[in-house]
């Protein structure tokens, strides 16, 4: 079994775990849960950078990547150098986040948050409204067509955006439906970690230009971000990059 079988096994069980203790009504009496949403998308349109920095503490394939910030101190570095989103790991066992990691990156910021989660049920989806989020992300790889339509479509009625995720021309090809805003290719594969940024290079052409694409992983100078921009990415989704530097946070570029 592959490390993406466990996590989302793991996954399956923690949501039946957590919807028995944390009713729904409990999420949506949340202060966030009427927030007015701010759109990604939008803002990685008009914006030159794209950068997405993401809170990372550590991850599968890397164990320890930094531990000796706060959320905040992170979160808030991240929006003071420019960066156009902020994605939060909300996994606890394999990425060491929370939903309160979440709460905390609502709370020091203003600029749009990611839920980065591995979603398989519409609950995650009220939990990550319920503690700030701006939009999730759904990962082709390990759900159907089916299940990309009616979460996608449960995302948007609560007014969040969908970034959906692929890895190969199989995957995209599947998932490409009129609900989802933006479609990231992984250049990192979660089943065995090889990474390269060929895959958002050899995918670039078979996204429809309705969606902003975004290039996910492995993306360590600003020379992979020139490298991508003339294949019509606009985002640029970094985790380990920046927080492994000293000043997680102050590291994010312009
Ligand atoms: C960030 P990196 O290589 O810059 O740390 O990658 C982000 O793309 C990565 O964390 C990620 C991820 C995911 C994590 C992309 N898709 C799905 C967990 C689940």
């Amino acid at each position: 079994m592959n490390i993406l079988d466990k996590i989302i096994i793991d996954k399956k069980r923690e949501v039946i775990l957590k919807k028995s203790i944390i009713p729904v009504s409990q999420l949506e009496a949340s202060v966030f849960f009427n927030k007015q949403t701010i759109s990604l998308s939008q803002k990685l349109k008009q914006s030159n950078s794209g950068i997405i920095a993401e809170h990372k503490r550590r991850s599968p394939s890397k164990s320890i990547i930094n531990n000796n910030f706060t959320v905040e101190e992170v979160v808030k570095g991240y929006e003071n150098a420019g960066a156009c989103g902020i994605s939060v790991l909300t996994d606890g066992k394999y990425f060491g986040g929370s939903l309160d990691d979440l709460l905390l990156a609502r709370a020091s910021v203003n600029i749009p948050l990611l839920r980065k989660e591995f979603i398989v049920d519409e609950y995650q989806i009220l939990e990550a409204k319920a503690h700030g989020a701006d939009l999730i992300l759904l990962i082709a790889a390990v759900l159907t067509r089916e299940e990309i339509k009616s979460l996608s479509e449960f995302a948007k009625k609560l007014g969040l955006e969908v970034l959906l995720e692929v890895h190969n021309q199989e995957e995209l090809e599947k998932s490409i439906m009129p609900t989802l805003d933006m479609i990231g290719v992984n250049n990192r594969n979660l089943k065995t970690f090889e990474v390269s940024l060929d895959f958002s290079k050899d995918l670039a052409s078979q996204i429809p230009d309705d969606f902003v694409k975004v290039s996910e992983s492995g993306i360590s100078s600003i020379e992979a971000i020139q490298e991508l921009k003339p294949y019509g990415y606009k985002g640029f989704l970094i985790g380990e990059n920046f927080m492994k530097t000293e000043n997680a946070g102050q590291a994010a570029v312009d």
